[in-house]
């Protein structure tokens, strides 16, 4: 079973998986955790390109094949043979932030970005797809107090520094894409604790696992 986590930046993306992650295993499931970018050897050094402060040259058309390709190495190295394997496999992030970041935050086309991504993920889109929602304010200020205490502001701040406007057009772009594609999403409300929202989560997964 292949499932993603999705949400703007600081909604509690890494706490709610490795709290997922440490339920599956002694729930007796083989659990793989991944995240893009940078979920393969190649995609590390694209991630180093894609979050550095440095990169506000890059283009948006470059910026949206760099995580393309990012996926489809990630996809090809660590996703499908987790699946063939029988595993669960946990990615921070997938295709749906390639559509929500570059389509709805920066205006490229929804459509096409999906018909791109069915190239990237050749197949293998997720099972479930958690998304956790929370006004941008939290997020960011969560985001923020976090990479000042890792001292990765320089490292991976380029998405912090954008306006809340985008992160504002981000957020609502996920209700929009979650509405449009219920079969697969749940939407979690992540002002919360993280044992209340953890709570959410569990349920949807035990009961997408029992359908299976
Ligand atoms: N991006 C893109 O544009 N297109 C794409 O196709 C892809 C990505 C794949 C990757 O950022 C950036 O790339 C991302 C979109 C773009 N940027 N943005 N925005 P990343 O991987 O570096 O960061 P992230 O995915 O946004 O995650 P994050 O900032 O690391 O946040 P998180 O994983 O969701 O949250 P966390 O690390 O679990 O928690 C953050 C802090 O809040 C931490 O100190 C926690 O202790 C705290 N926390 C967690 N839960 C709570 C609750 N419930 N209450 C209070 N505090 C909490």
């Amino acid at each position: 079973m292949f499932i993603t986590f999705e949400g703007i930046e600081g909604t509690g993306k890494t706490t709610q998986i490795k709290l997922l992650t440490n339920f599956l295993k002694e729930s007796g499931h083989e659990v793989d955790v991944t995240l893009e970018p940078g979920g393969s050897r190649i995609g590390r050094e694209l991630r180093k390109i894609l979050l550095n402060m440095d990169s506000t040259d890059i283009t948006g058309e470059c910026e949206l094949f760099l995580y393309l390709a990012d996926r489809a190495q990630h996809v090809g190295q660590v996703i499908k043979p987790a699946v063939e394997a029988g595993k669960v496999i946990i990615s921070d992030r997938f295709a749906d932030s390639t559509i929500v970041y570059q389509g709805y935050g920066r205006g490229l086309d929804p459509k096409l970005l999906r018909e791109l991504n069915d190239v990237a993920v050749s197949g293998h889109w997720p099972d479930l797809t958690v998304l956790l929602d929370i006004d941008p304010e939290i997020g960011l200020k969560r985001a923020m107090t976090r990479n000042l205490q890792d001292n990765k502001m320089q490292e991976e701040g380029r998405f912090e520094a954008e306006s809340i406007d985008f992160h504002s057009r981000v957020r609502e772009g996920y209700l929009t894409w979650a509405a449009l594609n219920q079969e697969r999403f749940v939407v979690i409300n992540a002002d919360q604790t993280p044992d209340e929202i953890f709570t959410e989560i569990k349920e949807k997964v035990v009961e997408r696992l029992q359908s299976r």
